[in-house]
């Protein structure tokens, strides 16, 4: 089916923590393929490979040298070309990350552009004269702490960074530059991959005057809905209009190649829902985004009911892609502790709540095995703003460490002392014992995968919410003739809920399990859940 990404199921693979093939205590190709198994056992569409390409890994492979070619650590072009193969023949789609925003600053276009202020390409980056006493050109700042501004002595100019000073901003405004990205997208898609997830796909613009980003006056708002690094709203500095012409043009490569989808990452403090709206809405725009909005600490059923319902308001015939977890945050297991009856509890009330969401949605590594976020010591960590914020932010490190394989030292995702450690917590949960244990949440996973993929409500059906007493959220999922009323208790106390007023309630389904259901009253243990089928009338 062409469509299969709406409403599908994504696996996030984080390369370096996946499994280790050659003994380097970092993952790579070779050891996904032999683990793709894993992913198509649990019954997903996709799989989606965080960056692979050659890279000084300052940010781990998000800041790119070569947008078509292997960094040696993961393998080479032919690993490549046969894990798209073996993904293929066991039914799996496989999407890439595209780091086009910005590049290394080793890449060749940067060493070029920053040579001197007239070479062929001084104009692919985002360079700006100081002020004349000398700073930048405007207030705009790193999402990794400072100005995102870094002066070069040669050029004598300033360079644009939103993220790490070995991240320059490559000139979207530059038609040259969008050519190269387009041409590099069309490499892989001849490949033979199924699509793209586009980091910071909101930043490829900026603003050609260079004006200053307005202040958000954070006392007057929630804090996720200003800028949590700047105090400033992104008006000037990201989700330029300029950008929606350029994702036409991406959207028209990617219909050359039926089939194939997209998802944008749209990394947004202030207005994530709308942006992703604007930039799904019409078939000639991407097919789907995500945004953090489901990736803080907000866990209550309000914050997920108007997430959802003012995506499909902005763009009734948009697509969003929801996720709980990935390598940027604190696995949701910890964020949503406090939440918790046990971790498996509210393991298995988020997953059942993801997948019967109205949307796409990406899975991380992990998360099938209920892992929460790995502790480590400074000493431990690697991530550039966790080194440098510690330990007001702990960086992105403790959602990253290896897969848990077996009981092994190092979980079995290596033979020598990985990158990142595998401690005891984890090892804990691997995948071998979780297999053996049928009552284990990864199971729970698979069975659950198992029961969306089998009910068109739930894969693309509408969605209508219920009101209904305060922790607890309440919708229908239908299409056709088939209603399903999903209901979920977020806290960790029990709750009796009265649902006459629902559509004429008749079963509960099977994989709800944690429920009981009498007449209209429906009592639920705490992050007890049930999807019940509706009768007809
Ligand atoms: O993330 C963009 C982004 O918005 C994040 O930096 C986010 O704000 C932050 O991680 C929250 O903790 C993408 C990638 O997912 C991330 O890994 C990269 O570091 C970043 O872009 C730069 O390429
Ligand atoms: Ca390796």
């Amino acid at each position: 089916m062409s469509e299969w990404w709406r409403g599908g199921v994504i696996y996030q693979v984080y390369p370096r923590s996946f499994q280790d093939s050659n003994g380097d205590g970092i993952g790579d190709l070779r050891g996904i393929l032999g683990r793709l198994e894993h992913i198509a056992g649990l019954g997903v569409d996709a799989v989606w490979l965080s960056p692979i390409f050659p890279s000084p890994m300052a940010d781990m492979g998000y800041d790119v040298s070569n947008y078509t070619d292997i960094d040696p650590l993961f393998g080479s072009l032919a690993d490549f070309d046969a894990l798209i193969e073996k993904a293929h023949d066991l039914g799996l789609k496989v999407i890439i990350d595209q780091v086009l925003s910005h590049t290394s600053d080793k890449h060749p276009w940067f060493v070029e552009s920053k040579s001197s202020r007239t070479n062929p390409r001084s104009d692919w980056y985002v360079w700006a004269d100081p002020e004349e006493d000398g700073t930048p050109p405007n207030n705009w700042p790193s999402v990794f702490g400072g100005p995102a501004w870094e002066w070069n002595g040669t050029r004598r100019q300033y360079y644009l960074h939103n993220f790490l000073i070995s991240q320059p901003d490559l000139n979207f405004h530059n038609p040259d530059v969008q050519d190269a990205v387009l041409a590099a997208m069309r490499f892989w898609l001849e490949r033979g991959v199924d699509g793209f997830r586009f980091d910071t796909v909101n930043y490829y613009f900026h603003d050609e005057q260079l004006r200053d980003n307005p202040p958000a006056p954070r006392e007057k708002e929630t804090p996720l809905e200003v800028d949590p690094y700047g105090m400033q709203f992104h008006e000037f500095s990201k989700n330029r209009p300029e950008n929606i012409a350029f994702l036409k043009r991406v959207r028209a490569l990617l219909d050359e190649f039926p089939g194939t989808t997209t998802v944008g990452e749209v990394g947004e403090a202030h207005r994530p829902i709308e942006i992703m709206a604007q930039y799904t809405s019409g078939d000639d725009m991407l097919h789907m985004c995500y945004s953090f909005a489901m990736l803080g600490p907000e866990f209550s059923p309000g914050h997920f009911r108007s997430k959802i319902e003012n995506f499909f308001k902005g763009a009734p015939d948009g697509w969003p892609c929801w996720s709980f977890s990935n390598h940027d945050v604190v696995r949701h297991l910890t964020r949503w502790e406090g939440h918790a009856v046990t971790p498996d509890a509210l393991a298995r009330l988020a997953i059942a709540m993801q997948l019967t969401f109205k949307g796409s949605v990406c899975l991380y590594q992990g998360e099938e095995l209920g892992l929460a976020e790995t502790e480590l010591e400074y000493s431990e960590l690697t991530d550039p703003p966790g080194l440098r914020f510690w330990p007001e932010n702990k960086g992105r490190d403790g959602c990253r460490t290896p897969m848990p394989w077996t009981e092994e030292d190092h979980g079995g995702f290596s033979d020598v002392k990985p990158w990142l450690p595998v401690k005891a917590p984890q090892r804990k949960r691997n995948v071998a014992a979780l297999e053996a244990d049928p009552a284990s949440i990864l199971h729970y996973y698979r069975e659950f995968l198992g029961y969306r993929r089998g009910n068109p409500a739930l894969v693309g059906g509408e969605i209508t919410f219920y009101d209904v007493d305060k922790p607890v959220l309440a919708f229908a999922r239908h299409s056709g003739q088939t209603a399903l009323v999903c209901v979920f208790n977020l806290s960790a106390k029990p709750r009796t809920l009265d649902l006459s007023g629902l559509p004429a309630l008749a079963t509960l389904a099977s994989v709800s399990g944690r429920a009981a259901l009498d007449g209209g009253t429906l009592e639920l243990e705490g992050n007890g859940f049930a999807i019940i089928e509706c009768g007809a009338g």
